[in-house]
């Protein structure tokens, strides 16, 4: 081949390659415009529920093409009141949060009412005098969690003929409305039956560190007279059991434990005979919080209360029989 020949042939290859790759290339994709931009402050990672809960908000706020400022506050309510003024300034168009405790929210969310931004109370509930701060919550019941708890309790009582039954109980973060609601539920419906005592209640705040803590000092004081642990989370639950065992006690035997949540890792021990009741308390709130906040951008109205219902898993059932969990 020519000197020539040899250029136009390499010329002729080069023309084909940008024909050929041009033709290939698909055309540039759309972004899709989010419907919405939601700021949401979550308390933290305490526990398997609360990681769950955040997984589940992500994977929802992708679904529904919300985009998601979240922030997570490390179980501080100061951060979670800083997160909610950065949203403000970002002029979001909605703010959900998940209030650590219950007082303390007046100022921030004036400032959130002022600047025309709504907000969404998730999982937890605030108390407060002010009228229209908030539009709605999206959470569990947590009372009726304590009165089903307590309803196991006496069912189990009955069905081992027993005449006293004393509880140690340990709470969840002093002032949430978890804490609050799931020890009122369980006192309400104790309350008629005078085989059953409360020993002591004991904050737990919610971790498996301080449901050590708390069992270990239980076990203290009290020793063999426990028949039962009431522990407001699975978190905790599972730090108190090793100490149980510690003690020389056989936990879902000799001493009856009923915890709330009902994650994975409970309901393992739960089917191990270690745990008797576990309350079912779901995080999966992602999918009711995007469609409420899309309806409040739209300017519909919401519903003032969303509950998801619950149910109880324990040994009066064939745990071989519950699903996976998912958190
Ligand atoms: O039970 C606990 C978590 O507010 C329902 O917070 C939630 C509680 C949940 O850390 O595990």
């Amino acid at each position: 081949m020519g000197k020539w020949s040899k250029k136009i042939c390499r010329c002729l290859c080069f023309l084909l390659i940008i024909i050929m790759t041009g033709g290939c290339t698909k055309p540039a994709e759309q972004p899709i415009e989010p419907k919405l931009l939601l700021g949401f402050s979550q308390i933290g990672a305490e526990s398997a529920w609360r990681i769950g809960n955040t997984r589940d908000i992500e994977e929802q706020a992708e679904k529904y093409v919300v985009s998601l400022m979240l922030e997570n506050a490390n179980q501080k309510q100061e951060n979670q009141i800083a997160a909610i003024r950065r949203f403000i300034a970002y002029k979001v168009d909605v703010i959900a949060f998940s209030p650590i405790v219950e007082d303390g929210w007046d100022n921030v969310l004036m400032e959130a009412k002022n600047a025309g931004i709504p907000v969404i109370l998730v999982d937890r509930d605030i108390s407060t005098e002010k009228e229209g701060l908030t539009t709605c919550l999206i959470g569990a019941d947590f009372y009726r969690e304590g009165v089903m708890a307590a309803e196991y309790l006496i069912r189990k009582a009955d069905s081992l003929s027993m005449e006293h039954v004393n509880v140690v109980e340990i709470t969840g973060t002093e002032n949430s409305t978890p804490m609050r609601q799931r020890q009122a539920g369980f006192m309400d419906t104790i309350a008629n039956d005078p085989r059953i005592n409360v020993l002591e209640s004991i904050d737990g705040d919610f971790l498996k560190s301080r449901g050590a803590e708390c069992m270990r000092q239980l076990l203290e004081t009290y020793g063999d007279e426990i028949d039962v642990v009431f522990s407001h989370n699975d978190e905790m639950t599972l730090g108190a059991l090793p100490e149980i065992e510690k003690a020389g006690f056989y936990p879902g035997e000799n001493m009856i434990i009923i915890s709330i949540d009902g994650g994975q890792k409970a309901i393992d021990v739960l089917k191990k005979g270690k745990i008797n009741c576990v309350v079912e308390c779901t995080p999966k709130l992602g999918k009711e919080l995007m469609e409420t906040a899309l309806k409040l951008k739209a300017g519909e109205s919401v519903d003032a209360v969303i509950h998801p219902t619950e149910q109880v898993f324990s040994d009066e059932q064939d745990p071989s029989t519950i699903e996976p969990r998912g958190y």
